[in-house]
């Protein structure tokens, strides 16, 4: 969906594997406490995109990240802390025209490794920033909000939805 003036009308999506915690940072950056179910299909809220992680998992589901990606204008990788793998092949987001930038999230459980998570996510060509975070606890969200504000404010007057990271 694109406004009058061709530029994306939502400013982020979230991709990553299934159960990667997509949804669950995207009820904490929108202040929704309602339950989180299992993503079925591309979620929009008014200034971000949640997507099913089987977009990312699935080979043939692909396509629909890339045509979902011309609605936003920052790609939000998620990639567990506690999984030893990433389900990107390498350097698959250099193929976006969207720059990315990574999340590393369930930071709060024991056998987390953030660093191992973030070196997954350099390999899948994340070449922006990475924000460590517990969306349950709370950890590093405030530094992501912050971010992802000044994205926002950089474009002030021009969003139209007037809402922010809470
Ligand atoms: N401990 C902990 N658990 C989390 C965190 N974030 C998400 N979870 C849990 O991880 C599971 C999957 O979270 P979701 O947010 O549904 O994951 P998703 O990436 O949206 O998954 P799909 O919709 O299947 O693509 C849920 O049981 C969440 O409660 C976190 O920061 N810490
Ligand atoms: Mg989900």
């Amino acid at each position: 969906m694109m406004p009058p003036d061709g530029r994306p009308s939502r400013r982020f999506m979230l991709i990553g594997a299934v159960g990667a915690g997509k949804t669950t940072l995207f009820h904490a950056l929108v202040g929704d406490e309602g339950p989180v179910r299992k993503t079925q299909t591309a979620d929009y809220g008014e200034w971000l995109i949640d997507t099913p992680g089987e977009y990312a998992e699935i080979l043939g589901f692909r396509h629909r990240l890339v045509a979902l990606a011309n609605e936003a204008e920052l790609l939000l990788v998620v990639q567990e802390a506690t999984r030893p793998r990433t389900c990107f092949p390498p350097g698959y987001l250099l193929t976006f025209p969207r720059p990315a930038l990574g999340i590393v999230s369930k930071t709060d459980l024991p056998e987390a490794d953030a660093d191992r998570a973030a070196a997954l996510l350099r390999e899948a060509g994340v070449k922006g920033e990475i924000h460590p975070v517990s969306a349950t606890l709370g950890t590093g969200m405030a530094a992501l909000r912050q971010r992802l504000s000044s994205c926002l404010a950089g474009r002030e007057g021009e969003n139209e939805h007037g809402n922010s990271p809470r």
